[in-house]
C-alpha cells in the first residue's frame, strides 16, 4: 500500500542544439513537463509530459497537459493506493477524457515508483519484461539545409551514433522535398536507412506523386503523408504504393490502432507512449501492430531523459522491432537535466537495469530550466 504524499509538476524549457525544422514548427527549444510523486514512505516516481512546437502537432500543449495533471488528476491519485498501478490508472481513466500526454505522464511516475518499490526495472513490469538490452536509434536531420544535413548525417556515421535517418518533409513543392530526400540518399548511399516523415503536410494527391518519387531515389519508409484521420486515404497509399507508409498522427492508442490494422492503413506503426496514453496502451498498440503483420518502430514526441527512457522500457519488451527506434530526443537538448546522462553509443541507447526507470533528476539543472524560476537577485 502506498499512498501519494506530494505531487510536483514543473514545465522546463530546454534549447535546441540547432533549430529543428518540422513541416508544421520550427523548434528552438524543448518544453517538457515534469512529473514528480512521493509516496508516504518517500519513494519518488518521476514522469515526463512532451509535446511539439505548442498546438501545432496535437491537441495538448505543455500548459494543458500540467493543467490537466494538476486539476483533475492528482486528486484522484490522492484517492488510490498508487503502488497499484494499473487500478491507479483505470481509475484516473473514470474521472479524466482524453489527455494522453497528461496520463503518459503521471502512469511513467506511478511506474517509476512502483518499479523502486519492487526492486525491478519498468520494463519488467510491462507485457512479458525484457527481451533486449539496448535499443537501434536513428537521427532526425532537419536543419532545414541539404549540405548541413548531409555533413550532421556524416558528422553521426563517423561517431558510430546513427545509421537510420529521418528527414523532415512536407513543407516545400514535393518535386523539392524529394530532390532533397534524393540528394541524402546518394550521399549516404548504403550506410544508412533514409526515411521521410511528412507530418500530415500533403494531400493524397500530392502523397501519391511523392511516395512514387521517393520510392525511385531510394527512401525506405514515408511517415504520415496525409491526414492522420483519413484513414481511408491511408488505406489507398499503403495498399497501391511500393515504399512503406507509417502510422504516426494517426494512432492515438488501441482502438485507433485496430481502425487502422483492419483498413490496411499502414505497414508500419510508429509507437508513441504519450500518444497511446500511456506505457501499457503502447504495449498493446504494439500487440495489435505485431498481430496484423504490421512492422514496430519506436517513436519520439522528442522527449527529454524521462519521457526517453519510459518509452525505451516499453520498446525493449517487444521481440519485434523491425525498424528500430527514434529515441534521440535529448540528443537535440543542448542539455539533459538528468543527473547521470543516457548511455548513447554504437548506434544504440541502453536500457538501465537499475529499479523503476533507473534515471534521477539533476536538481540544478531543474531549477535553472524552470519557466516559473525566480530570477537571480541583480547586484
Ligand atoms: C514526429 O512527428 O515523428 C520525431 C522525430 C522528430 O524529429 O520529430 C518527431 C515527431
Ligand atoms: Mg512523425
Amino acid at each position: 500500500m502506498a499512498m501519494l504524499s506530494r505531487a510536483d509538476t514543473f514545465i522546463v524549457d530546454v534549447p535546441t542544439i540547432r533549430p529543428h525544422v518540422l513541416a508544421m514548427a520550427t523548434m528552438h527549444a524543448q518544453s517538457m513537463v515534469i512529473v514528480r510523486l512521493i509516496d508516504a514512505d518517500g519513494v519518488e516516481g518521476l514522469g515526463e509530459g512532451t509535446t511539439i512546437g505548442g498546438l501545432s502537432y496535437g491537441e495538448e500543449s505543455p500548459e494543458s497537459i500540467k493543467s490537466a495533471i494538476d486539476t483533475y488528476i492528482v486528486p484522484v491519485l490522492e484517492t488510490c493506493d498508487i503502488a497499484q498501478v494499473g487500478a491507479t490508472m483505470a481509475k484516473v481513466a473514470k474521472c479524466v477524457r482524453g489527455n494522453h500526454f497528461a496520463k503518459c505522464a503521471v502512469e511513467t511516475a506511478l511506474l517509476d515508483l512502483a518499479g523502486k518499490r519492487l526492486g525491478v526495472p519498468v520494463s519488467e513490469l510491462i507485457g512479458g519484461g525484457r527481451v533486449r538490452g539496448s535499443l537501434p536509434v536513428a537521427w532526425t536531420l532537419a536543419s532545414g539545409d541539404t549540405a548541413r544535413d548531409i555533413a550532421e548525417g556524416e558528422a553521426m556515421l563517423e561517431a558510430r551514433r546513427h545509421r537510420i535517418f529521418k528527414l523532415k518533409i512536407g513543407k516545400r513543392d514535393v518535386r523539392d522535398d524529394v530532390a532533397h530526400v534524393g540528394a541524402i540518399c546518394k550521399a549516404l548511399g548504403d550506410r544508412a536507412s533514409v526515411r521521410v516523415d511528412v507530418n500530415q503536410n500533403w494531400s493524397e494527391a500530392q502523397a501519391k506523386l511523392g511516395m512514387a518519387m521517393l520510392a525511385d531515389v531510394g527512401c525506405d519508409l514515408v511517415e504520415q503523408p496525409i491526414a492522420g484521420d483519413d484513414v481511408a486515404g491511408m488505406a489507398r497509399l499503403s495498399t497501391t504504393q511500393a515504399v512503406p507508409l507509417m502510422a504516426d498522427e494517426a494512432l492515438h492508442g488501441p482502438r485507433s490502432a485496430l481502425r487502422i490494422a483492419a483498413s490496411h492503413a499502414a505497414g508500419v506503426f510508429a509507437l508513441k507512449i504519450a500518444q497511446s496514453g500511456g506505457l501499457f496502451a503502447t504495449a498493446e498498440v504494439a500487440a495489435i501492430g505485431t498481430a496484423a503483420g504490421i512492422g514496430l518502430y519506436g517513436g519520439t514526441m522528442l522527449e527529454g531523459g524521462i519521457g526517453t527512457i519510459a518509452s525505451a522500457h516499453v520498446f525493449a519488451t517487444l521481440p519485434e522491432l523491425a525498424w528500430g527506434t527514434e529515441l534521440f530526443g535529448p540528443l537535440l537538448q543542448t542539455e539533459e537535466i538528468l543527473s547521470e546522462p543516457l548511455a548513447y553509443a554504437d548506434f544504440s541507447l541502453a536500457v538501465p537495469t537499475a529499479p523503476g526507470l533507473g534515471v534521477s533528476l539533476d536538481e540544478d539543472k531543474l531549477a535553472f530550466f524552470r519557466r516559473d524560476r525566480t530570477a537571480p537577485a541583480l547586484h
